[in-house]
């Protein structure tokens, strides 16, 4: 069963969201990824938003640019926690767009905003959401945090 959920707004924006796919398929999660247009395909929006966690899932990442009213859309309609990536897209101005759009909710409905373009930490900001109840991805996501460090001691060795 799907555990995180990786949908954008248009499948041009798949060579940013592939970074989140690649690190949850390295924690071993199991994930669903579509595509989900706030402003073309609204129906789909609400049908995805109010049934996902019926499904199974637990954590839905949307990434979106331009005027991207993706993440707080989905946001205002399910229960789960939605993280948000501004996605730098044709349509953007600069990417600033993009970030306000999805950082600056109202009160009551949040999305977890990250970095523009940043769906490498998404994708790990949804495995330590899972890993706060799984032990298994728990010890994942540890490991691999001693890994960040190690790197950052080998690469000053060369120095
Ligand atoms: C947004 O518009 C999408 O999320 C994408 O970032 C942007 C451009 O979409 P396309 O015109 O490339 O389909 O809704």
């Amino acid at each position: 069963m799907s555990k995180v959920a990786i949908i954008m707004g248009s499948k041009s924006d798949l060579p940013v969201m592939q970074d989140a796919i690649d690190i949850l398929k390295d924690f071993d999660i199991d994930i669903e990824v579509d595509i989900v247009s706030a402003h073309r395909t609204p129906e789909k929006l609400f049908d995805y938003s109010k049934n996902a966690h019926t499904r199974g899932i637990q954590v839905i990442i949307a990434g979106a640019g331009g005027a991207a009213h993706l993440p707080g859309m989905v946001a205002s309609l399910s229960p789960l926690p939605i993280i948000g990536v501004p996605v730098k897209s044709s349509n953007s101005i600069d990417g600033w767009d993009s970030v306000l759009s999805i950082l600056q909710m109202p009160g009551g409905v949040p999305v977890a905003t990250v970095a523009l373009n940043g769906a490498k930490n998404a994708g790990i900001l949804a495995a330590q959401i899972i890993g706060s109840s799984d032990p298994n991805v728990l010890h994942k996501i540890i490991a691999y945090k001693e890994g960040l460090k190690a790197k950052v001691y080998d690469s000053a060795k060369d120095l």
